[in-house]
């Protein structure tokens, strides 16, 4: 979705089209197109430099993780012990199920070979023969496609053995889920891999020291993997002229919900929410803005006084809430805040893993202070007891999910606790569901 009448002043000049540039174009998803466009060209670079350069080359990058932490890649790659006698593996955790992140899979599916290329890159740099895809079950398409990217990659020499004459063997396994949230939490991921039931692990030891059958492995985000092999054919100094000091290069935002144009905006990192929505038409017409995510339903909500926060780690932090995958979901004043924080809280509860008992516990007390206070049924007391459960969800749990669901109650208490008052003292919800499509 890339909407638009262009010229100089437009606010579409702001986009940067690497891994979206040619989406649009007919069988995207095919090596043939890929090598149209730059393909491969990073690997040959890559395979040009010894690992422990091209670690430091994507280190001094700065990348950072796009799964959500936004943790710098190359020092991730480069804690991966050498010389240690074990196998490594690279596994990339395409299982993209945070409610309202959508960039992923969009992406497996028009450009599943800026993947594959840049987990051969990585996997050169790691010094690792085996990587893995762990994708989201639910996307048969996305798996199917992904499957023939690799075959075409294995025919081309890209895969297999001595990998483009370097002597270095590589095969790459696409296995899907089976459709737990959990499972994208980076050690339940590997339990699940593993062949057992996906629950996080202690951390430390972390994966990169002890993950997939006990060796050292790195576990990235498809975004992050798929951006290396432009960092390396087009220079890192391109990479770090984008986007600010700390938060290097461009990146896919996931505009959805009552916007005009919702879709994929890829943009340096810094650019605005304000600036998105210019440039993709704003919010649907007659509209305003109420509240947003900036990535997703984890990340703490922002509201329209936060349109010009700069949309990279740093800025977003900064204003109380965490960049996360950039998934901006946009909600205008027809929106019920404690409908969508019940639906939200809802799933945070189903997909509770149940491996610790502030989670699975208090996941299902809020949602049960939710739904009576939505309903009308709620007391005042109420609102205190929501924010001291989700005090005793956040960071007293084993793992991030458990301070997902904690964020959308603190963040709408703080913003609209007024809402919440008018659901107890006025007997319901004061919105019409009618007029709003939030949740058709
Ligand atoms: C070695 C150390 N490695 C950290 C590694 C660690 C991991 C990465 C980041 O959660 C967030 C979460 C969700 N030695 C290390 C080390 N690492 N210290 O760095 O780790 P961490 O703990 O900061 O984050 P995390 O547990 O990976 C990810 C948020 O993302 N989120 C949800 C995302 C959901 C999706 C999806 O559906 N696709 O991505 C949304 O914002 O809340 O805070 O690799 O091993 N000393
Ligand atoms: Fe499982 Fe929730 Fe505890 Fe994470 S926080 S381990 S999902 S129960």
């Amino acid at each position: 979705a890339r909407p638009g009448s262009g010229g100089e002043n437009s606010p579409e000049k702001l986009l940067t089209p690497v891994l979206s540039a040619f989406w649009d174009e007919e069988e995207s998803w095919t090596l043939k197109t890929y090598q149209r466009h730059e393909g491969y060209q990073g690997l040959r670079k890559a395979l040009a430099m010894s690992p422990d350069d091209l670690i430091a080359y994507v280190k001094d990058s700065g990348l950072r993780g796009r799964g959500g932490a936004g943790f710098p890649t190359g020092m991730k790659w480069q804690f991966i012990p050498q010389g240690d006698g074990k196998p490594h593996y690279l596994v990339v955790n395409a299982d993209e199920s945070e409610p309202g992140t959508c960039k992923d899979i969009p992406l497996l599916f028009a450009n599943p070979h800026s993947l594959i290329e840049g987990m051969i890159i990585a996997c050169y740099a790691i010094r690792s023969n085996h990587a893995f895809i762990y994708l989201r079950g639910e996307v048969v398409p996305v798996l199917r496609r992904l499957h023939e990217a690799v075959r075409e990659a294995y025919e081309a020499g890209y895969l297999g053995k001595d990998v483009l004459g370097s002597g270095i063997d590589l095969d790459i396994t696409v296995h899907a889920g089976a459709g737990a949230y959990i499972c994208g939490e980076e050690t339940a991921l590997l339990d699940s891999l593993e062949g057992r039931r996906g629950q996080p692990r202690l951390r430390p030891p972390f994966p990169a020291v002890a993950g997939l059958y006990a060796c050292p492995t790195v576990v990235n985000n498809v975004e992050s993997i798929a951006s290396v092999p432009a960092i390396l054919n087009r220079g890192k100094d391109w990479f770090t002229s984008m986007g600010s000091e700390k938060s290097a290069g461009f990146t896919l935002y996931s505009l959805s919900g009552h916007v005009a144009g919702p879709g994929q905006y890829e943009a340096p990192l810094g650019i605005t929410l304000r600036q998105l929505l210019d440039m993709s038409g704003g919010m649907r017409p007659g509209h305003r803005l109420k509240f947003w995510t900036p990535g997703g339903s984890s990340t703490p909500l922002l509201t329209e006084e936060h349109l010009d926060v700069p949309l990279d780690y740093e800025g977003v932090a900064a204003a109380g809430s965490m960049l996360g995958t950039k998934a901006l979901q946009c909600f205008d004043e027809t929106t019920c805040v404690v409908r969508a924080v019940t639906r939200w809280t809802e799933f945070y509860a189903h997909e509770s893993c149940g491996k610790c008992t502030p989670c699975r516990e208090g996941t299902y007390w809020l949602v049960q202070l939710l739904r009576d206070i939505e309903a009308g049924n709620g007391v005042m007391s109420d609102l205190d007891k929501l924010n001291d459960i989700a005090d005793n969800i956040n960071g007293k749990s084993f793992c991030a999910l458990g301070d997902g669901a904690a964020s959308p109650i603190f963040s709408s208490l703080q913003y609209f606790r007024e809402e919440y008052e008018q659901h107890i003292t006025g007997s319901g919800c004061p919105f019409d569901p009618a007029k709003s499509t939030a949740w058709a």
